[in-house]
């Protein structure tokens, strides 16, 4: 295995919070974007929410770092929780680095919650640009709104259309509508 890359050259530019677990509800209620629940996704200080792909929860921006603090509200359940088209290293496991064993220092971008457990993971946002999503991969919960979409906000860098619609996919062919909702703070 080669090393790691270093990412503590690179300075944390911020850190979010995403919580994993129950009782979502949806605020959009597009029955083309919307998933609907019982799980769901709370970002920082939002309500726990549904998916729904219209709605943007997260705008990193390009060549930044990012502190990510997965959390497992419920105490039931495993949660891989992948993150789309960037990597990155955990840091730590339920608040200290000693509890991440060897074999999970690697590069990922699936992490495994524990339940009622916590896990923190650095990204830096490279080269990939535009829409992404992260979600819990239990198909059973993936399928009911577990999932949440984040985007790379170009303002520092890179040449892309921002933000990029919303596919909306029918029998008959996909068509785009412009973002329903950007979470404040995003
Ligand atoms: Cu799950």
């Amino acid at each position: 295995m080669i090393p790691n890359p270093d990412l503590s050259v690179v300075p944390v530019s911020r850190t979010r919070t995403f919580e994993w677990g129950r009782a979502g509800l949806n605020t959009i209620n597009n029955p083309v974007s919307s998933g609907f629940g019982p799980w769901g996704v709370r970002t920082d200080t939002s309500a726990m929410l549904n998916a729904d792909s219209g709605r943007v929860s997260a705008r990193p921006k390009t060549g930044t770092r990012e502190i990510w603090n997965l959390v497992n509200t419920g105490s039931g359940w495993d949660h891989p929780i992948h993150v789309h088209f960037e990597e990155g290293q955990v840091l730590s496991r339920n608040g200290s680095a000693a509890n991440v064993p060897a074999w999970e220092r690697g590069r990922k971008d699936v992490y495994r919650l524990r339940p009622a457990g916590t896990i923190s993971i650095t990204m830096q946002f490279r080269d990939w640009k535009g829409m992404f999503m992260q979600h819990c991969h239990n198909t059973v919960h993936e399928d009911n709104a577990m999932l949440l979409r984040w985007e790379i906000d170009p303002s520092t860098g890179g040449a892309v259309l921002q933000p990029m619609p919303t596919p909306i996919p029918s029998p008959q062919g996909v068509t785009f509508q412009a973002p329903t909702e950007v979470l404040p703070g995003a």
